[in-house]
């Protein structure tokens, strides 16, 4: 493929950070599970609207491409993959997050999710189709071993009706459809077949099944009690490594599809009714880069806000661990409510 073009108005991560030269000298690389150059920045190519543009294709890739990933590791982050190690954290003792709205009046709902993939499988976006049912066959079996208040039943996305699915979606537990950054990964390849969603008896924990990372571990309930969830969370994945192997790296902490969640690959969120800040997004915006919050829309990445309601999170994954990640959201969370309060 010849140098790629990127539009005169494209802003990711990837068209800033590619060059000619960086082209010339990685284009003919591969991993020793077939991922390509081409492969990586596909998604970026074919949406010059993304953020980032890049996924990865394997454990390897982190390696191979990192004169690529690392400046742009290094962008997201504030983490130097050269020069810094990730440390991961979760302890549910080490967690300082106090409740930020112990009077209810704003937060409508906390989830906390992490990423994980399976070790000596590639990324999703290298899996082949027969790789992918074997994920699905290792995952789920884990899954089956859950007990007390994690035990549940995994739901095949083949086979779901659509009104299940839609009414899934609309309440927030299963991932949406036909993402074009995805899509154009081959993230969404031999879709609905491997994919699926677990979730115990009140959906207050869930696991999603080879969407954009092989495992979507999440806990959620209504309320603001960041630590209950975290817990949950906690005791999840710790009950989960006992039965299967992530893929992890001693400088990057848990590998992803997306570079932008590495590390804890966790994201801690608030669903909270903000209506006056909503109309000061001067402000708002200026708090959540204060405490590196990143705002989402009422159904996550790529949806608007509807009602005054925000999906606020932590933005950075990496060199912060999973105890200070949450921490950050709660500290961040509890200036919002003071400033809606004030205003
Ligand atoms: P991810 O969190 O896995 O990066 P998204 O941003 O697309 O993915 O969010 C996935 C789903 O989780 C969406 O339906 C979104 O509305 C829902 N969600 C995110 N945060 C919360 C929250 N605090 N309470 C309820 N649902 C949430
Ligand atoms: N949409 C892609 C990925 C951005 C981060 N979100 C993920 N990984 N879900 C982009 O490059 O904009």
């Amino acid at each position: 493929m010849p140098y790629p073009t990127f539009p005169s108005d494209c802003s990711s991560a990837l068209c800033r950070h590619l060059s000619p030269e960086l082209y010339a000298r990685l284009k003919d690389l591969k991993t020793r599970y077939g991922y390509t150059l081409d492969q990586l920045i596909r998604s970026g190519m074919e949406n010059p609207d993304s953020s980032i543009g890049v996924y990865a294709g394997d454990e390897e890739s982190y390696r191979l491409f990192a004169p690529l990933l690392d400046p742009i590791i290094r962008e997201y982050h504030g983490f130097d993959p050269e020069k810094e190690r990730h440390r991961s954290d979760m302890d549910p003792a080490h967690l300082d997050a106090p409740d930020p709205d112990p009077e209810g009046k704003y937060v409508l709902s906390t989830r906390i999710r992490v990423g994980r993939n399976l070790h000596c499988f590639p990324l999703g976006a290298n899996l082949a189709r027969r790789e992918r049912l074997i994920v699905e066959c290792l995952v789920s079996d884990a899954l089956k071993s859950l007990g007390g208040d994690l035990a549940g039943t995994y739901y095949p996305l083949e086979g779901m009706d659509d009104a299940t699915k839609a009414r899934l979606i609309e309440d927030h537990f299963l991932f949406k459809e036909g993402d074009r950054f995805l899509e154009s990964a081959g993230l969404n390849r031999d879709w609905p077949e491997g994919r699926g969603i677990y979730h115990n008896h009140d959906k207050s924990f869930l696991v999603w099944v080879n969407e954009e990372d092989q495992l979507r571990i999440i806990s959620m309930e209504p309320g603001a009690d960041i630590g209950r969830v975290f817990e949950r969370l906690s005791r999840a994945v710790s009950a989960l490594e006992r039965k299967l192997s992530f893929a992890y790296d001693e400088r990057l902490g848990y590998l992803s599809s997306c570079p932008t969640n590495l590390g804890t690959a966790m994201r801690a969120s608030v669903h909270i009714r903000l209506p006056k800040l909503g109309e000061d997004m001067e402000t708002f915006r200026e708090i959540c880069d204060r405490y590196e919050l990143q705002i989402r829309g009422i159904h996550g990445e790529h949806s608007e806000s509807e009602g005054g309601i925000y999906d606020v999170s932590n933005r950075r994954r990496l060199g912060i661990t999973e105890v200070e990640a949450a921490g950050e959201m709660a500290r961040g969370v509890r200036e919002l409510i003071e400033k809606e309060k004030r205003l």
